[in-house]
């Protein structure tokens, strides 16, 4: 095997044991990566060396860079890095920031380096930093100053980080005008570890999931060529951070596999995106169904007319929030299944395979099956574990938990689906969020999906409710579009309209209307919220 550039050996040393891996595959062409790889070389420094340096690359109010731009900007803080802060190859530096053009810059300078990025949410408090620094014992930050007053008292309780500059402030910039604007990208063994993921746990801590410089680029290889096919034109937008891998890919590493261009905005909510859509031209749009949901019901007055793909991904896509945004805008939206543990999407399609209800077929690259509670494959039309493997999978930093995930070769990703007779792999729920009613099994997404498609329902979630005679029963949290009462009425509207799509054992035998849904930063619902009220 190749070197590691690794100085600190640190995700080295970590790595679950190999038998405790998945199988990886790299049987497509397109997927024979060189010993020697630094993704950071093959997606920014490769389009300046080809004479393509004057492309735009990366834009946010007020701000326009090119390749040629963010190559130097990435050069002078990777200086920074190494000259004034002390990073060597294999250090973890946490990133801490709102998605902007200098974010993109410091994960560039991190990969230009040899270390490796750790970036994270921008709603994380100082408990839930500590624990990612402890875990990943960082020893240097890179931190938007704007954010900085958690991370201060976080570092406080973490003995590991040394060191962390702030930008937007001027310090980072104040310290990167000092420097040359050349860097000597690091030349990384492909199989080293370039950014350590935290998956958003809603029990126990956080884990960590490794990816490799090798893992960046597949990603890269598999599901946009295959699903999205992104031109060097397109002008990319969305909502998720950089520091989930959604967005991490979507608006970051596949604009610029491409040659594309990319819009960051530090928030991105519905009202912002759809003017920014029309400001900027956008073609590729990435968000969440909930966002699809809240953008559908205002796109009057915004001239979406440049918008080529729709991109869903995060949680489940219903068909009523599908038909929703195509009625809206007359596109088709294209879901993905992706996981931390994965790094990026494993199963999709492209519009003209969409299939209302079903999130796709493996992605080419990866393989995919549904599995019985003995590990063995199930027939067509039965629910069981979804399985997958590929180019990418799941290995956590020190954890035990990777047992849990990776069985037999085959990443396991907690996720109830089924197949259906034409090979489409069909969602049902989160493995623990099923519902077990009076002896049936109830996926609440199914339930959900049939309130959506009712015209007084905005948002819902469903989850199961101890009940001493059914063992659970299922109950509804709705939130209502404006004009629509929340009263017995409804409920029994509500009631009436889920017994006549679904089969009636399945309906909401309780209903409770809300104002708001808990979810998180990923666009995620937390039905454990919902059910411990
Ligand atoms: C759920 C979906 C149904 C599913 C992610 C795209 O969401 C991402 O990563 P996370 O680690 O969560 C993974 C879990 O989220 N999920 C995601 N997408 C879908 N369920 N349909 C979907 N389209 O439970 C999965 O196991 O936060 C998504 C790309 C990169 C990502 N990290």
């Amino acid at each position: 095997m190749t070197k590691s550039a690794h100085v600190d050996t640190f995700a080295n040393d970590r790595l679950p044991p190999r038998d405790q891996w998945p199988e990886l595959i790299f049987e497509l062409p397109e997927l024979q990566f060189p010993e020697r790889l630094n993704c950071a070389a093959e997606l920014l420094d490769r389009w300046v060396s080809a004479g393509e340096g004057d492309r735009l690359c990366l834009q946010a109010p007020g701000l326009r860079w090119t390749y040629t731009d963010l190559q130097r900007e990435s050069n002078r803080i990777a200086r920074v890095l190494v000259q004034d802060l002390g990073v060597v190859p294999g250090n973890r530096v946490l990133l801490r920031g709102a998605n902007s053009p200098w974010l993109a810059a410091c994960w560039f300078a991190v990969m230009k380096t040899g270390a490796i990025a750790v970036a994270t949410m921008p709603l994380l408090r100082a408990k839930e930093l500590c624990q990612v620094i402890e875990k990943a014992e960082i020893s240097h930050a890179l931190c938007e100053a704007a954010l900085g007053a958690e991370l201060k008292q976080a570092a406080a309780h973490c003995p590991t980080l040394k060191k962390v500059c702030h930008y937007g402030n001027g310090e980072l910039e104040a310290l990167a005008a000092t420097k040359l604007d050349s860097f000597a990208t690091v030349d990384t063994a492909a199989e080293d570890c370039c950014i350590i993921a935290f998956t958003s746990g809603t029990t126990g801590l956080p884990k960590g999931t490794m990816h490799h410089h090798r893992d960046v680029m597949a990603i890269c290889r598999c599901w946009p060529p295959h699903c999205l096919q992104p031109v060097a034109n397109d002008v990319f937008i969305g909502s998720p951070p950089l520091a989930f891998t959604f967005g991490l890919g979507g608006l970051l590493l596949f604009p610029m596999s491409v040659g594309a261009s990319s819009v960051l905005l530090p928030k991105a909510s519905p009202e912002v995106l759809l003017p920014a859509i029309a400001e900027y031209r956008a073609s590729v749009l990435f968000t969440a169904p909930t966002s699809y949901r809240a953008m559908a019901a205002q796109v009057a007055g915004n001239d979406l007319s440049s918008l080529r793909k729709c991109v869903s991904a995060g949680e489940a896509l219903p068909a009523a929030t599908r038909a929703l945004w195509k009625e809206a805008t007359g596109i088709e939206l294209i879901d993905g299944i992706g996981a931390t543990e994965m790094l990026h999407i494993f199963i999709s399609h492209d519009e003209a395979h969409a299939r209302p209800g079903a999130t796709g077929k493996p992605v080419p690259g990866y393989r995919a099956c549904v599995l019985g509670d003995d590990g063995q494959p199930l027939p067509a039309g039965q629910v069981g574990h979804l399985a997958v493997k590929g180019p990418t999978g799941c290995r956590y930093l020190a954890d035990e938990r990777q047992r849990n995930y990776v069985k037999n070769g085959w990443n396991l990703t907690g996720d109830a689906y089924s197949v259906d007779a034409d090979g489409y792999f069909v969602y049902a729920a989160r493995v623990d969020d099923m519902i077990i009613s009076g002896g049936y099994n109830i996926a609440g997404p199914e339930v959900e999906s049939a309130l959506l498609a009712h015209p007084a329902v905005a948002e819902c979630a469903v989850v199961g409710m101890a009940d001493e005679e059914r063992g659970q029963i299922v109950k509804a949290f709705v939130v209502l579009h404006a004009g629509h009462v929340g009263d017995a009425q409804m409920v029994r509207t509500l009631q009436e309209h889920a017994k006549a799509s679904i089969a009636p054992y399945k309906y909401p035998r309780a209903i409770e209307f809300r104002e708001q849904l808990p979810r998180t930063e990923t666009g995620k619902l937390q039905r454990f919220r919902l059910r411990h009220v």
